[in-house]
């Protein structure tokens, strides 16, 4: 049942986008990768030096978003890449919220990825700074999803939230949102 909406997924995006899955196999949780080195806000930023990878189910903070590799204020010049699909079970607008320090960025239902086409944008260098964004959701749809964060220097989290409007109920719970 979980995937039974996968022909009007394909209907209402279109076909041929490269990175939207074909096959109906999820598995629960985004991916993450940190990298060494701090992006800059260069959205496309890669480094040769993967510090860790993993799968996680919430973003409530930078240890959980890591898997607990990463303690809250505990890295320094350092970006994470957080990929997956994003599917809700109530089709309605969505509000997003970053939390950070220093920069990071939400793409949803887009396949390539600048600043000037995110759902949030939280970017340069700061202290803990929420910025918040919408988008229309409809059910059972897998949406790719993209989290871009950056830490410099300084102190360090990230926190990725969300509420349906119609409920409101924030949550960082990614259980039953998150896959991959
Ligand atoms: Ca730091
Ligand atoms: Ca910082």
């Amino acid at each position: 049942m979980a995937f039974s909406s996968l022909n009007s997924f394909s209907a209402s995006t279109g076909l041929g986008v490269s990175n939207k899955k074909t096959t109906t196999t999820y598995s629960s949780g985004l991916n993450f990768i940190v990298y060494d080195g701090y992006f800059a806000d260069d959205v496309s930023y890669t480094s040769s030096t993967i510090l860790y990878t993993g799968t996680i189910t919430q973003i409530s903070s930078i240890l959980t978003g890591t898997n607990n590799n990463i303690a809250v204020n505990g890295a320094d010049t350092i970006t994470i890449v957080w990929t997956g699909y994003f599917k809700v079970t109530v089709s309605d607008t969505y509000t997003f919220s970053l939390a950070s320090d220093d920069a990071s960025y939400l793409w949803i239902d887009q396949t390539t990825y600048t600043t000037s086409n995110t759902t949030i944008s939280n970017g340069g260098t700061h202290p803990v700074t929420t910025k918040t964004g919408t988008k229309s959701l409809s059910a059972g749809v897998y949406y790719p999803i993209r989290i871009m964060f950056g830490e410099n220097t300084g102190g360090d989290n990230i926190t990725f939230s969300w509420y349906r409007n119609g409920d409101s109920t924030s949550t960082t719970d990614g259980t039953g949102y998150f896959y991959s």
